[in-house]
Order: structure tokens, then C-alpha cells, then sequence
């Protein structure tokens, strides 16, 4: 996959270079590049930003320095371009493994108040996907951060880039629409803290129940929006006991 990412704080997206999506880039399976807005500017103090019009606080990112930026990097791919914003869909796992499937992303962070609203308007006429996503209900100051998290949620979905596929299947937000059971290793007694019991029978039957169990309970306590939104044809007998 080749993502692009262009921002005004390209330092922001250096922590891309660690861990499973840094290894993923070192070993050919993501492409993944960088981008200073400024260098689409054209004037001598690099201006990416001006004043509202109808008024209002902060500034708002000009779209002539965007689209001479997005016109370059998407090319012609017809890479599905995907724009942070907190005024977007949020993000969520089904987000992630719909962009895996893409051969070109391009990330749009945004600053300030944001970017003018006739660049998405002209590239979705121009026939490209855009998606307009947030990570959530809070404020962030500008869109590299959430940027860091789709492209490590769509990261570790692309083949290869995890090293044991089966940890992708059991992880919480996956098919199961249930929160992850809580986990344990070694010592087996920790400040006074026993590892449940059962997990130490070697019994695969009850420990399989058990762990079913756990995640109804979690996701009942944690996110009863996600237990109303749960297929009943994928609950057993046992569930309805929980
Ligand atoms: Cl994508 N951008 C900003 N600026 N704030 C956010 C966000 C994105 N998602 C949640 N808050």
C-alpha cells in the first residue's frame, strides 16, 4: 500500500518510522511518505491559512495551496483521500479495514479551524473517495495525531504486517462486536492478585466459556451501546445466562 500524508508539521509523523508500521515500511509492505504543505505555497512567508469569510475565530487553510498539494501527491491513482477532522464519521475498526483494502491513501491533516470546505467538494467531483474522519468526541489541535491512529489501525491490517494473523481474528472491535476478555501471564500470584483459577485448569472448554463470559460482562459494564448493537443469531444459550 502507499500512503501519502501532508501536513505543515511533518516532524508529527515521525513516530511512523517505530514499531510494527515502521518494521512494515523497512520491509516493503507500506509505502508510506511524508509531506510539507509549505511546499505548495508560493508566496515568500509560505502562507497555508487566512480569515474567514463570514467571520468567526482563527484561520482556515486556503484550498489553492491544498489543491496544488493534493493534485500532485494523489497524481493520477485515484488514491482515496482521507481527511481528519472532528466534524467527521468516527473512525472505527470497519473504517480501518475498508481502507486496507486501497492501493493509495492520502491524509489531508488540517490546522486552525480547518481546512475550506470546497477541497473535499472538488476532489469528490473529480471522482476520487474521500472519507472525513474523526477519532473521536474531543478537540484536537490539528489532524496528525489522528492521522497517526488510522494509519496504525489500517497498518496492521495490511498482509504480512502482523506477524500471526490469528491475533487479528480474537482483538476487541473485531467480528465478535464484544471487548477483549482480560488476559494474564506469569507469576501466577502477583500482590496477593491469583490468576483466575480457571485459566490454570488446562480445561479449553471452561476456559473458552469463561473468557465469552468476561467480554459479555466488560462489554455490558463498558459499552452497552455495543452489546444493544450485537447480532442475536451469534449468541449461544450460555450468553443469555451472563
Ligand atoms: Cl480527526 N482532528 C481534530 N483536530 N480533532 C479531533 C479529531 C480530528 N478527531 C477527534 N478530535
Amino acid at each position: 500500500m502507499r500512503v501519502d500524508v501532508v501536513s505543515i508539521f511533518p516532524e508529527y509523523l515521525a513516530a511512523l518510522d517505530l514499531s510494527l508500521v515502521g518494521k512494515a515500511r523497512r520491509a516493503g509492505l507500506l509505502d508510506l511518505r511524508v509531506h510539507d504543505l509549505r511546499d505548495w505555497t508560493t508566496d515568500r512567508h509560505r502562507t497555508v491559512d487566512d480569515t474567514p469569510f463570514g467571520g468567526g475565530a482563527g484561520m482556515v487553510m486556503r484550498p489553492d495551496v491544498w489543491g496544488r498539494a493534493l493534485d500532485d501527491v494523489l497524481g493520477a491513482t485515484g488514491g482515496h483521500l482521507v481527511v481528519p477532522t472532528p466534524s467527521g464519521e468516527v473512525f472505527t475498526q470497519r473504517h480501518a479495514e475498508a481502507l486496507a483494502t486501497e492501493e493509495h491513501l492520502v491524509v489531508a491533516c488540517g490546522r486552525y479551524e480547518g481546512i475550506d470546505a470546497r477541497v473535499v467538494e472538488h476532489y469528490r467531483a473529480a471522482g476520487h473517495r474521500v472519507s472525513e474522519l474523526s477519532i473521536g468526541d474531543y478537540v484536537l489541535n490539528g489532524g496528525e495525531v489522528a492521522a497517526l491512529v488510522m494509519i496504525e489501525a489500517v497498518g496492521r491490517l495490511l498482509p504480512g504486517v502482523v506477524g500471526n494473523p490469528a491475533s487479528l481474528v480474537e482483538e476487541s472491535h473485531g467480528a465478535a462486536g464484544l471487548l477483549e476478555y482480560p488476559v494474564y501471564t506469569k507469576p501466577p500470584a502477583w500482590e496477593g492478585l491469583e490468576v483466575p483459577g480457571v485459566l490454570l485448569s488446562g480445561h479449553h472448554a471452561r476456559i473458552e466459556r469463561w473468557r465469552r463470559d468476561q467480554a459479555l460482562a466488560r462489554t455490558a459494564a463498558r459499552r452497552p451501546d455495543m452489546l444493544e448493537r450485537l447480532d442475536v443469531a451469534t449468541l449461544d444459550r450460555h450468553d443469555l445466562e451472563v
